[in-house]
């Protein structure tokens, strides 16, 4: 068969099964002009772009059941789609595909003060749900940067992390009933609302963090919490990593119970930040030449000045002893919002400075420091015209080890050499007991690494039940296996 004639074939194909999506939601809900596809072939890095032979927005459960399943009887592949925020490229069509976007599914279903359970379409932002939780004094403990357009489906499906992991764990630990529609179009209604079913295999886990390989995630059950009285925030200039790792220790000690984030920015990462965003610099007392910094935060749930007074104390005990060299304690909640957005700047200011490499690694905390000498050298000797942007998650030992060039101009040099880095940081951070991908997963951009570094039955078993839930491969083809 000549390839004239496959393109043939697989463009009559395609046809027929846009008529059939059309005739089963409705030509409103099925985007085929190339200006309203656009937005969804590529995402908001424009990092990763691909084509989307046409884009679904199903309103329920029930369409996206029957676009599945006509996707399934004539062999089409399909893109699951949440807010298109992550890091990997797991939800931009490597091949042309059915991109299924959940966007328009954002009903709450059911809300239980009691059994503090929130069940919702998957469509539904993390903010928006985290609002919800809010209104009614109760908290969904899932803190990321990009909450205003990320979908509940797409930070289950990619197991999202973010900032309180330390106390309140990742997203895994926060669902307790799933809704998936397989890959042949059934339902698997798993919406329970109970914290404890021991029934057999926890399927759940297996969809979660899966990246839309093996079905789509379309209503959840989120396990919420008190909300906290207050909270106490602080950023503050740290010498170096191990001063930093005492402050962790000291703060542990002080305040077991309440210390929800412990956030790291090395020196140049803060430079960065202040070079991109004066403002927010400005507003901090904050300049390119403070070095590193460490963003704190804690719960006070007692109403009381207690948890502050305890903060003050112990962060007050760290300048004695020069673990910190400020302490700027947030008095206000719009000094508090300038701290996080200081730290949520970090993303954007590095777009801002050219092509950016991302690498989001984890090792047992006390090999941190391991990991950001021996990980900026083998950077250095890679790519001399990179700068290692090293940032994040540090109480959880998860660092973002990103790196971006010393100049504009060095962009392509720095791409050239990504595949480099990128194995020289996966490589050493399996080396440290850790993990090459900590929570942005593994999408399209570390496929590699998860072949290379990850043992023959680990994989084989990923592979098993990949088969065994997509067997004609067609879910997210080209992601994570
Ligand atoms: C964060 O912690 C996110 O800010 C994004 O995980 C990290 O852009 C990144 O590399
Ligand atoms: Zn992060």
């Amino acid at each position: 068969m000549s390839g004239h004639s496959v393109t043939a074939n697989a463009s009559a194909m395609t046809e027929t099964v846009i008529a059939a999506l059309v005739d089963a939601i409705g030509s409103g809900s099925v985007l085929t002009d190339p200006a309203d596809r656009a937005r969804y072939e590529s995402d908001w890095r424009n990092r990763y772009s691909g084509t989307a032979s046409c884009v679904v927005l199903p309103r329920s459960t029930a369409e996206v059941a029957k676009v599945m399943s006509i996707c399934y009887e004539a062999r089409v592949a399909v893109v699951p789609q949440g807010g298109r925020t992550g890091l990997v490229g797991g939800a931009i069509p490597q091949i042309p595909s059915v991109v299924i976007s959940l966007e328009r599914m954002t009903q709450i279903r059911a809300f239980d003060p009691l059994g503090m359970t929130l069940a919702v379409d998957a469509g539904l932002t993390l903010g928006a749900a985290r609002a919800y939780a809010g209104e009614h004094d109760l908290a969904l403990p899932i803190l990321i940067g990009a909450e205003g357009s990320a979908q509940i489906g797409g930070i289950i499906a990619t197991n999202a992390g973010g900032s309180n992991v330390l106390r309140y764990g990742m997203t895994r630990q926060r669902v307790i009933g799933l809704e998936v529609v397989l890959a042949d179009g059934r339902i698997w209604n798993g919406m329970r609302s109970v914290a404890k079913d021991n029934t057999g295999y926890g399927l759940q886990h297996l969809f979660i963090g899966s990246e839309g390989t093996l079905g789509i995630v379309t209503g959840a059950v989120l396990q919420l919490s008190p909300a906290p009285r207050g909270v106490v925030t602080a950023l503050c200039p740290v010498p170096s990593i191990d001063a930093a790792l005492s402050v962790l220790l000291k703060l542990r000690a002080a305040m077991p119970e309440a210390l929800v984030a412990f956030e790291f920015m090395s020196a140049a990462t803060v430079a960065l930040i202040a070079s991109q965003r004066p403002d927010l610099a400005a507003a901090l007392a904050i300049s390119g030449e403070s070095g590193a910094c460490l963003l704190v935060e804690c719960e006070d749930f007692t109403g009381t000045d207690a948890t502050q007074d305890r903060m003050h104390d112990a962060l007050g005990n760290a300048l004695e002893t020069g673990e910190i060299s400020d302490a700027l304690l947030a008095q206000s909640v719009a000094q508090r919002d300038a701290i996080w957005a200081f730290r949520e700047a970090i993303s954007f200011a590095q777009n801002g400075v050219g092509y950016s490499v991302k690498n989001d690694v984890s090792v047992p905390i006390g090999r941190i420091p391991d990991l950001l000498a021996q990980g900026s050298a083998a950077i250095m000797a890679i790519c001399p015209d990179a700068v290692p942007i090293c940032y994040g998650h540090l109480g959880d030992g998860n660092i973002h080890f990103n790196v971006s060039p010393a100049v504009p101009e060095a962009s392509a040099a720095l791409q050239g050499c990504e595949p480099q880095i990128n194995a020289a940081l996966a490589d050493l951070s399996e080396e440290l007991g850790g993990s090459f991908s900590a929570e942005h997963g593994v999408g399209q951009s570390k496929r590699d690494s998860l072949s290379r570094l990850r043992s023959g039955p680990e994989l084989e078993m990923m592979r098993q039940i990949k088969a065994a839930l997509d067997p004609l491969g067609l879910m997210n083809t080209g992601k994570l296996l």
